[in-house]
Order: structure tokens, then C-alpha cells, then sequence
């Protein structure tokens, strides 16, 4: 059983839809200080135990980074005992996540990927009103607290058509976890065991993740936040000089997705866009690849959703233990439809990955899946969506007589900055409360 009431609402909760969310970043200078904000924030988080709950839609949640862990004054022994890539931080780690060029830690927004990221705190609501009731509590937990300074803040909401910035519909897919009681977005996947997404309990490779000491980790998780900038009139010029109708726009689009913008899947629905099905959850993800469409001809191997989580089809490897939970929302104003231009803003998405496995999960994705081609035999090709290339990018759309290759595809998306989380268990926060080193 999954011990529902120490796990933080914000690890197994799909967000809401529409959403407004925060995410503040605080640095602890005081040891004491630090602590007293862990008793306090342990009071405002809220926990997973009423998974079904309406009410449970709006939560806050908070994650440490490393450099939190140690700032706490966590003993050397527990923090050792954490994932090595954790440890390293993900400005660390930007050659293998392909944060090259203007996507290099060196241009990230400052304080992202510093030292001083201790803390990120993230209230989700599905209105205003009452995120910025829980955001008021949040800020209780740090304001007039000597020796801890908010130095981050990013808000973030849901578009007015309800999709991405590119204009597709988003958090669709959903791994489904035994004891979450939360069901999948997919009633053909078989239930993933917990310990992928949460500590201290079996993994689908039959292990189990403790820390020293077992409480510090138990119950809690990874969460990876990214700041992701999107070229929205890139991606809209892209697509028309590229196509000779608007219909075919549409298609191409939806080629490079998986999905079409509705969120209808291509495996569904692949000559025509039908946004009854894209809005329905019971069936717009209700597909597997293999059977119906082993070579691509419906969804594109590269496409941005078969690459991400390839189902059962064919690709080197298991796709199972990369399964990762999403939590994206959108940040920046919508760039008016038909505009071709840029116009200078930054929006994007704050991407948010939870798992246990940042490795063989979220890093895995992106290098492997996103980054390379090779594990669906597509050579070089990136994911066209995501992609960080340094260069131009080029996709297969697999064809009858023969495949069409797009060359040339800019990189829509960049990195603006990001970092490497630990979210604990309730019990875990009372533990960090209590230290006397
Ligand atoms: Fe993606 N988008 O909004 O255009 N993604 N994603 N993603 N993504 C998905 O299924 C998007 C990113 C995954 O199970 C959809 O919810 C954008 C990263 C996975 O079928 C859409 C960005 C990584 C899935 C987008 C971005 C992933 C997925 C379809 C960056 C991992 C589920 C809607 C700015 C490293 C696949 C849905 C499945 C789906 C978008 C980033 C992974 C619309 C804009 C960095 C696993």
C-alpha cells in the first residue's frame, strides 16, 4: 500500500485543467532558519491522501535541491545516499540534456542553476482566487523569517484556448501507479509499480530506493523543473513554407506531434482532425503503436509523443522504465493566431518531470529518445518538437510510395534554466525540521 497521507499531493495529482500555478525559489542563509521554514511549510503542504477530491485540486508543494539538503545541514552520510545525478545538479549536467548555445547554463535565468536555489516552493489551483489563498499561507512559511530570501518567482497559467503555446491541447497522458488510486490516462497500460515514481517501495526492476536514513527519502521523489522557451512564430513559419494549404499545415503539425492540436491521437484519427475525441479522456489516449501501426505510417516513429513513450512498439529497449509523470504549465502571453513574428516575448512552459530514476527516466528521454534517433533507427534525427540541436534538425514521415524527409527544422525549443529536486515525504519535512547538526 501506498502510504497516501506522507506522499505530497503535487507527486501523483495530475494538475488541473484550466490551472493557475506558482513557483517561488527561496535560498536559506540560516541553518536555523532553514529548519523553522521546514516546520513550517510541513503544515501548508498538502498530501496525496484524498486522491479523488475536487478540493484537492489546488495544493502546494515544496522540493529541495542539493544544495538545500546541504544548506540544512543534512549530514554527508544522507546526502550520499541520494542519485548521483541529483547530486550533480542539472546545470551539471547540461552536455548530456543537450543544453548547448544559448540553451548552456551560462545563459540561464539567474538564479536558475546556482548555488543559491535552495528551495522551490509550487502552489497549483484551478483559479485565482484560491491560489492566492494557499499562496498567502506558502508565503506565512518564509516572510519575516530571518536568514531566508525569496530570490525566484515565476507564474504561470493556462493559455485562453486552453492549449500549449504551439497550440496544442497538453497534460494528457498519464502513467497510471498501483496504490495511487489515481487511474491512468490509458486503459491498455499495465500498471506501474510505485517505486518508479515514489521512494522506498518495489520498482518495476524488482529494486527498491532508500536513503539514509530511510525516513529522509521514503515517500518522496524527484521533480525536474526546466524553464523551456518556445519559438511559437518559428514553429508557425516553419510549418507554413512547408506545406501548400492550411490543411496540410494541420497535417504536418499533427505529424510532428503525434497528436493533432485538439489532442485527437494520430493512432485514432489519422487522416482528420476530430476534436470530440481530443477532448474526451476516456479514449484520446486509448491506443498502443505496435499492431496497427508498426512502421509509422499513422503516428511517425519521431513524432514528439511516439519518441517520449513508444508504447509497445518496437525500439531498442523497454519503454516501460522510462515512464515519467509530467506536470507542464505555460508561462508568457499567447502570440496572437496568424501572427508570424516574433515579438520579442518570453513564453514557453515550465516543464516539470517527478520519477525516482532521474537517470534511467527523465535523462534517459531526453538524451536517448529526444536527442537521438538511433533507438527507432532514425539515424540523427532529433525529436522535431523538442530537440536541441545546435543545428537544423530533420524528421521522417514514413509514406506511401516513399518516406518524406523534412530537413532544416529549426530548434523551437530552448532551455532558459532549471534544477534537480528532492521532494519529500510529509514525514521526511518534520525530520529536516528537527535536525541538530
Ligand atoms: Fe512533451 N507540447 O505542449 O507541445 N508534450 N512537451 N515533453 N511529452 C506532450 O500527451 C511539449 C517535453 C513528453 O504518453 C504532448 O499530454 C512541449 C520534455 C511525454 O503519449 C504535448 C515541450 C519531455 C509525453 C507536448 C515538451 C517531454 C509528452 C501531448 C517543451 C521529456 C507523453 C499531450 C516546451 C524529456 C507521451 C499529452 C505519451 C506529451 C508538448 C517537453 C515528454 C502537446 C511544448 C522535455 C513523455
Amino acid at each position: 500500500m501506498l502510504e497516501l497521507e506522507d506522499i505530497q499531493s503535487g507527486v501523483l495529482r495530475p494538475r488541473p485543467a484550466p490551472y493557475v500555478a506558482t513557483y517561488i525559489a527561496l535560498r536559506i542563509d540560516r541553518r536555523r532558519a532553514g529548519r523553522e521554514l521546514m516546520n513550517r511549510v510541513a503544515k501548508v503542504v498538502t498530501s496525496a491522501a484524498n486522491p479523488s477530491s475536487p478540493l484537492a485540486d489546488t495544493w502546494v508543494s515544496v522540493a529541495l535541491t542539493y544544495e538545500g539538503f546541504k544548506a540544512l545541514g543534512v549530514p554527508q552520510q544522507s546526502l550520499d545516499s541520494f542519485s548521483w545525478e541529483f547530486r550533480q545538479g542539472m546545470a551539471a549536467r547540461a552536455k548530456d540534456l543537450g543544453d548547448l548555445g544559448e540553451s548552456s547554463p551560462e545563459h540561464w535565468e539567474k538564479p536558475l542553476g546556482t548555488a543559491d536555489v535552495h528551495v522551490i516552493i509550487v502552489a497549483v489551483s484551478p483559479n485565482a482566487d484560491r491560489l492566492e489563498e494557499v499562496l498567502a499561507g506558502a508565503r506565512k512559511t518564509y516572510r519575516c523569517l530571518d536568514g531566508i530570501e525569496a530570490i525566484w518567482r515565476q507564474d504561470c497559467h493556462a493559455l485562453p484556448n486552453e492549449r500549449e503555446p504551439f497550440g496544442f491541447r497538453d497534460g494528457i497522458s498519464h502513467p497510471a501507479i498501483e496504490g495511487s488510486g489515481i487511474p491512468g490516462s490509458n486503459p491498455q497500460e499495465r500498471l506501474l509499480k510505485a517505486g518508479e515514481f515514489v521512494l522506498g517501495y518495489p520498482d518495476e526492476l524488482g529494486g527498491v530506493q532508500k536513503t539514509e536514513p530511510e525516513v529522509l527519502g521514503r515517500n518522496g521523489t524527484y521533480v525536474v523543473f526546466r524553464k523551456l522557451h518556445q519559438r511559437v512564430a518559428d514553429f508557425r513559419r516553419y510549418l507554413k513554407s512547408n506545406s501548400t494549404s492550411s490543411e496540410d499545415e494541420e497535417l504536418l503539425a499533427a505529424k510532428l506531434m503525434g497528436r493533432w492540436r485538439s489532442g485527437a491521437p494520430l493512432a485514432l484519427c489519422p487522416l482528420h482532425d476530430d476534436p470530440q475525441l481530443g477532448a474526451d479522456p476516456r479514449r484520446n489516449n486509448d491506443f498502443l503503436f505496435e499492431a496497427d501501426d508498426p512502421a509509422g505510417f499513422k503516428t511517425p516513429g519521431g513524432s514528439h509523443i511516439r519518441r517520449t513513450n513508444p508504447r509497445d512498439a518496437a525500439i531498442a529497449g523497454v519503454a516501460r522504465i522510462h515512464r515519467m509523470i509530467r506536470r507542464g504549465t505555460a508561462y508568457g502571453p499567447l502570440l496572437p493566431e496568424g501572427v508570424l513574428d516574433d515579438d520579442g516575448a518570453e513564453r514557453g512552459l515550465m516543464f516539470a518531470f517527478v520519477g525516482a530514476h532521474i537517470g534511467r527516466q527523465f535523462e534517459f528521454v531526453q538524451s536517448q529518445w529526444v536527442n537521438d534517433g538511433i533507438f527507432i533507427g532514425a539515424g540523427a534525427d532529433r525529436d522535431p518538437i523538442i530537440g536541441s540541436n545546435g543545428g537544423p534538425g530533420s524528421f521522417t514521415l514514413p509514406r506511401r510510395p516513399v518516406r518524406k524527409r523534412c530537413q532544416g527544422i529549426p530548434q523551437f525549443v530552448a532551455t532558459r534554466g532549471g534544477e534537480y529536486c528532492f521532494m519529500p515525504g510529509l514525514r521526511a519535512l518534520r525530520w529536516l525540521a528537527e535536525l541538530e547538526t
